[in-house]
């Protein structure tokens, strides 16, 4: 037996010697994920209402991407995909989360983190969640025993979360399956049915509010902000919105200052600049453009944080560090922030028509900046096609580890695009919002529907059969619907998003 044990083992160092470390690389990995931010949002991709400075400094360190996205045009199907390597429509339930959902992604699924943790790196993720947490169905959730499964059981040893989102009930942090500072004599309970308790809503209680709401987020009214939701109890442990940005920016910092020993992935999932934008008060006014501007300012400084400890711990040499946003951009999306009134000439989605929730370009094409000191070029710029689900396996293959047949089904090995050698990047890639819209190279093809645009309030587009295509190398803000004049290009597209639909899109 004992001899058996030695062969095993022998034989397992001999696959870790010549097997998977052969090309493997295994730099620290640090995502930085922004929230809602669009692609002419930040300085080196056109801001005019906001000055940058961390952003545009890994742009001048590093890649900057020009036709990268996120899955899908909101929060939850995109960091399904970003995290899973699958498409998020493959699976039933990852539209927008409630704050009361159960765990999407289930325990056990192979994913980034994991894939990672195979090839010996310690995996954190601290900020904003949104994929649902615990058992059961939506609202089974104990808020206040131990909270799983959760991050640790789909590859995170650590995790620090604001569980759903910043306008989403409950209003406290969590961490490793806790609520942090809860009072066990006022527990947390949550509804997204029913009012709980006599506590003051956005509703009945207007005057109490320091924000006004304009559509929903009018429930139970946390830190003088009316949400989406009801939550009695944790009085102790509720969050105040100001603060938030140091408290997810000193414990991402603390997760890379006690990584020393093994290589780490940081998945840093900024609130910025989700609604409620109530950024610190040392931020406001910062930027000409109001809350929306001011909580761009405090995104940008949160990056900095990361990037000043990657310095400090003499770590930015060896560190991948990826910067890049969730869904597009939004302008109005529940409260009265002056959004709209102090945009001035700045444009959110850059030269890209629609926003958040739209399947036109600027819902799904997101600022992505790389920067990796000597194996990525500084201060280049990519126009290559890169889709946040190949995340996995691209980095799987710079890591040395395999990704088990079955898993993350739709992420392809892009590392060479990631890394700034392969200037054009995937064939075709699926935007989701509602329905799905298809890119291949330069061709856009939108089928038949309702597609929503601009930045809210909102607008409806309604495309006529047989859908729609654009030629996005002539016509990038999508204006000019050339479906008539191409009908077998048509058919291809469809029929290329019928396949991609049906089955799996790994090469
Ligand atoms: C919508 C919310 C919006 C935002 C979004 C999720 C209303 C009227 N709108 O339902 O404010 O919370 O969900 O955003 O309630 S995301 O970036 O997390 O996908
Ligand atoms: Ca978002």
């Amino acid at each position: 037996m004992r001899k058996f044990i030695a062969t095993v083992l022998l034989a397992g160092t001999a696959v870790g010697l010549f097997g998977t470390t052969e090309a493997a690389e295994k730099p620290n990995i640090v995502l930085v994920y922004a929230d809602d931010l669009g692609f002419g949002d930040p300085g080196c991709y056109g801001a005019t209402g906001v000055a940058t400075p961390n952003i545009d400094k890994l742009a001048k360190e590093g890649l900057r991407f020009t036709d990268a996205h996120c899955s899908a045009a909101t929060c939850t199907p995109s960091r399904f995909a970003l995290l899973t390597g699958s498409y998020a429509f493959r699976q039933e339930g990852t539209g927008i989360a409630r704050g009361d959902a159960a765990a999407i992604i289930k325990p056990g699924t192979v994913t980034l983190p994991s894939l990672l943790q195979n090839a010996g790196y310690r995996t954190g993720v601290v900020g904003k969640w949104h994929l649902g947490l615990g058992n059961g169905k939506a609202g089974d959730i104990d808020w206040n025993a131990e909270i799983k499964p959760g991050p640790n059981q789909i590859g995170f040893d650590y995790h620090f979360l604001i569980p759903a989102t910043g306008d989403r009930v409950p209003c406290v942090y969590v961490e490793q399956g806790h609520i942090v500072d809860l009072d066990p004599a006022d527990p947390v309970k949550t509804s997204y049915g029913a009012p709980i308790g006599d506590g003051p809503t956005g509703k009945d209680d207007p005057e109490l509010l320091k924000m006004k709401w304009s559509h929903g987020h009018n429930q139970t009214i946390v830190n003088g902000i009316s949400r989406i939701g009801f939550m009695t109890g944790g009085e102790k442990a509720r969050w105040i919105d100001e603060d938030m940005a140091d408290v997810i920016s000193h414990k991402a910092r603390k997760f890379i200052d006690e990584s020393k020993d093994k290589p780490f992935f940081l998945y840093f999932s900024l609130h910025d600049i989700h609604v409620p934008r109530v950024p610190h008060s040392r931020f406001v006014g910062r930027s000409a453009m109001g809350p929306r501007g001011d909580a761009i300012v405090q995104l940008d400084w949160c990056l900095g944080q990361v990037l000043e400890s990657l310095d400090a711990n003499g770590m930015a040499n060896n560190s991948l560090v990826i910067f890049t946003s969730d869904n597009g951009p939004v302008l109005d999306d529940g409260y009265y922030d002056d959004a709209n009134e102090k945009l001035g000439s700045h444009s959110p989605a850059g030269p890209y028509r629609g926003g958040k929730y739209s399947l036109f370009e600027g819902g799904t094409r997101v600022p992505m900046l790389v920067r990796w000191p000597g194996r990525v070029g500084a201060g280049k710029q990519s126009d290559a096609l890169f889709g946040q689900v190949d995340l996995a396996a691209s980095i799987a293959k710079l890591v040395g580890v395999d990704v088990p047949a079955g898993a993350a089904p739709d992420s392809r090995d892009e590392l060479d695009t990631l890394l700034g050698e392969d200037m054009i990047g995937r064939p075709h890639l699926v935007h989701e919002a509602g329905g799905l819209a298809l890119r291949a190279g330069h061709l856009k093809f939108i089928p038949a529907g309702k597609v929503r645009e601009n930045l809210g309030p909102w607008k409806t587009a309604s495309i006529v059969k047989p859908g729609a295509l654009f030629d996005l190398s002539s016509d990038p803000a999508e204006q000019r619907n050339v479906a008539a004049d191409f009908p077998e290009r048509m058919e291809e597209m469809a029929a290329l998003l019928g396949k991609v639909r049906q089955s799996p899109d790994r090469p």
